[in-house]
């Protein structure tokens, strides 16, 4: 597969994925599903309600597979309960046996499991229980998210908050000395909600490492933690509503364990996966609105990228535009790097720093008479992810019609 057909294909699925909300409906339980052959089908992100009745009852919920460049984080809130709040929660492959993830770790509303990676497509089980079959649960709230999952490595030096690094959407780091501390940016709007979780042991080497997670406001205060789970356990601060617009840094720390292990950490905002504020622009300049193009006219497409946060964009970005070449000639490209027959492409191999503006001008030529759409695109490597853009539809008419003369 070229390049160019891979970023197409990662831009059709990020499209979709940008489209994700959390406003899927909750949905309760349904009984007999005891078993992965009875699981309820259960939508990612989705939130499910149920009861561990009898004692000894479990609860399989199937979600489906995401490929395994996608990972699930899962939270059971057992609050409700008026009886147990020993929640237990596996996921499980697509053969419904084989372990992925289980109790990583306790949070303030029950147990929680982080950042495992899916098998494949197929799909995959969550099972709730109690843990020791012995009692009941007369209520509990299963919260699953489905997220891309990249793994960016943690860039040293990265201790402090000045030093962090851009937050992607997940990262593989290690604590290297009971000194290392590493810290992580993202910007985040006021009212927003954001949810860090950090797995202990992604690579199952049994670790033995006890980890801590801390979040820090844009005035470098430290404004929430999760350091309540044992060696080798995630840790989560679920939910934080920001106070204010701004950067916000979350770190991971360790102050007991074997130097060297291992962590996967990441935030979910606003339910889904990070990728950083932008606004992105275009326009084709026309002789007035409604009126179609000439033949041989010269047609103007602006368009501009603008960062809209503080914190750099690292790796390649990507903007690209589409035209129709059945009916029009690029005579100035913009300075694009890259062009085929059909799109233009400005890459920024390095990136893109803080509010850096970026604006194009391709200078076309209406060759013929047809109706077509002009599109923008935009992929930001870093986050795996990308924007459709704009749809710019245009007219290219004949000069005149002129009636028959007798
Ligand atoms: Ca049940
Ligand atoms: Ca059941
Ligand atoms: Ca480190
Ligand atoms: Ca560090």
């Amino acid at each position: 597969m070229t390049l160019l057909k891979r970023w197409i294909l990662l831009l059709v699925i990020s499209v979709t994925l940008t489209g994700l909300t959390f406003a899927a409906p909750v949905i309760q339980e349904q009984e007999p599903n005891d078993t992965p052959a009875q699981a309820n089908s259960l939508r990612s992100p989705g939130t499910v309600v149920g009861d561990i009745n009898p004692a000894g009852d479990v609860d399989y919920f199937a979600i489906p597979g995401m490929g395994t460049g996608w990972g699930t984080i899962a939270l059971l809130d057992v609050t409700a309960s008026q009886h147990s709040w020993d929640g237990a929660l596996t996921v499980l492959a697509p053969d419904g046996n084989t372990v992925l993830g289980e109790n990583d770790g306790a949070w303030h509303k029950g147990i929680f499991v982080a950042w495992h990676r899916y098998q494949g497509r197929s799909e995959h089980y969550i099972r709730v229980s109690e843990q020791g079959h012995n009692d009941i649960i007369d209520g509990y709230m299963l919260h699953v998210f489905s997220l891309p999952m990249v793994d960016r490595s943690e860039q040293e030096p990265n201790n402090t908050l000045a030093t962090a690094n851009t937050s992607s959407i997940s990262h593989l780091g290690r604590v290297d000395a009971e000194t290392d501390r590493d810290c992580f940016a993202l910007y985040g709007d006021k009212d927003a909600t954001l949810l860090l979780a950090l797995n202990g042991d992604p690579l199952k080497h049994h670790n033995t490492t006890d980890f801590a997670l801390r979040l820090y406001g844009p005035d470098g205060t430290l404004i929430d933690e999760s350091d309540g789970n044992p060696a080798g356990r995630g840790e989560i601060i679920d939910e934080h509503t920001l106070n204010v617009s701004g950067v916000y840094t979350y770190c991971v720390e360790a102050h007991a364990g074997t130097v060297g292990e291992m962590y996967r950490v990441g935030p979910i905002y606003r339910e889904k996966h990070y990728s950083p504020p932008f606004q992105m622009d275009a326009q084709l300049a026309p002789p007035e609105e409604g009126k179609a193009f000439h033949t041989g006219e010269i047609m103007r497409f602006h368009l501009s990228f603008t960062s809209t946060s503080p914190l750099p964009i690292p790796d390649l970005v990507r903007i690209g535009m589409r035209y129709e070449p059945q009916c029009q000639q690029v005579l100035d490209s913009g300075g694009a790097t890259i062009t085929t027959d059909r799109y233009l492409y400005w890459s920024y191999p390095q990136g893109i720093g803080g509010y850096e503006v970026i604006s194009k001008t391709v200078t076309l030529r209406a060759t013929r008479p047809c109706q077509a759409t002009m599109r923008t695109s935009l992929e930001m490597k870093y986050y795996k992810t990308g924007w459709g853009g704009h749809n710019i539809p245009f007219r290219i008419n004949y000069l005149y019609y002129l009636p028959a003369l007798y």
